[in-house]
């Protein structure tokens, strides 16, 4: 084994344990709930034991106005407020139409409605807390590549935030953590963020559809078939075209088409000549993950790391989505293997 050059910090935190809803209604029944501390457990224990990072703990919480850059205070607020009173997870049930749901003053029900739009980001005492130190570790990452620090940085985070919108949540998603690192880095140049994760990043496309200086790049299992539906299809090019572009896949993609569409991507990033990127970085492409289809092996992760690297940015990985638990270090370790 040789020793590489320089170790990629990887910035977590262990308050996220404390965020385990343990259920999510799918299909018609509730299932086990695939978004597990576990998850972020076997990444860190995988990544220390690889010797290709060097483990920083954060534990400041963010402060509310970085998280207001992107997110409506009133949101903010609501999710704080029922995390802190509600006793078990308490998941948003009536959604209702939102133009007509204006008078909400008391009820969590119709509150946190107001703001899911599915019900699979359930509220518990401590989330709001989880979701806010998941932020702190992106928002430190972005820090750290403004000063310098480093060429690329990791933050582990959990839970995951690419489907939280400007005022909106869902998925499993509560602020949206690369989001809120773009954000910062965007007041120092412009900014590509570029989504690897299986499911569409709405809500980080939401958040900066109408900014010009934030590119936004998402490969995806095609929303005609999959969550989240609503957005991630190929005509959503920006409020001003071509500041947004979505690569929609057919269920059961396989590397060599998935790699196509991602040399599109980097092609495409070159192109906008950004300042910083900004990875929102799922592992669900994995051919195992159970609630994907695509056909990714370990070794395309190594493949696909060397490929992002080579942009020759300054790179913020941002931990989304991944659900074959005792995969994930493995996935993890061959992915940074391939970026050094
Ligand atoms: C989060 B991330 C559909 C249930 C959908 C939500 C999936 C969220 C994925 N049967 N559950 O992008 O990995
Ligand atoms: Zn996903």
């Amino acid at each position: 084994m040789t020793t590489p050059a320089a170790k990629i910090p990887v910035l977590y935190n262990t308050m996220h344990h404390l965020h385990a809803p343990t259920k999510e209604y799918a299909n018609g029944g509730l299932v086990d709930y695939p978004e597990q501390p576990e998850r972020a457990n076997n990444i860190l224990t995988a990544l220390q034991a690889s010797g290709l990072v060097k483990g920083i703990e954060v534990n400041h919480p963010l402060a509310l106005d970085i998280i207001q850059a992107v997110h409506s205070p009133d949101m903010v607020a609501t999710l704080a407020n029922i995390s802190a009173e509600v006793e078990d997870y308490f998941y948003p049930a009536v959604f209702g139409v939102r133009s007509t749901m204006k008078k909400l003053k008391h009820s969590s029900a119709g509150r946190l409605g107001y703001y899911s739009f599915d019900v699979s980001a359930p509220l518990g005492k401590h989330s709001f807390e989880a979701a806010r130190m998941s932020a702190s570790l992106a928002f430190r990452g972005a820090q750290m590549l403004y000063n310098d620090d480093a060429q690329a940085v990791y933050a582990l985070c959990r839970p995951p935030g690419h489907h939280a919108g400007r005022d909106f949540i869902g998925g499993y998603c509560y602020l949206n953590n690369a989001a809120i690192a773009a954000a910062y880095l965007r007041t120092f140049g412009k900014v590509a963020i570029l989504d690897i994760d299986y499911h569409h990043g709405n809500g980080t496309q939401h958040i900066f559809w109408e900014d010009e200086k934030v590119f936004f790049v998402s490969i995806h299992a095609d929303p005609d078939l999959e969550y989240p539906h609503c957005n991630g299809y190929a005509d959503e090019v920006g409020a001003i075209p071509g500041t947004n572009l979505n690569i929609p896949l057919p269920f059961g993609t396989e590397w060599p088409r998935y790699q196509q569409a991602l040399e599109e991507a980097l092609a495409a990033i070159h192109h906008f000549a950004p300042d910083y990127l900004v990875i929102s970085l799922g592992f669900d492409t994995y051919a195992h993950d159970p609630i994907a289809t695509f056909k990714l092996s370990a070794e395309d992760f190594g493949t696909m790391g060397r490929a992002i690297a080579a942009l020759g940015l300054a790179t913020l990985y941002v931990q989304e989505g991944g659900y074959a638990v005792k995969a994930l270090g493995q996935l993890a370790t061959h992915f940074f293997r391939g970026v050094l």
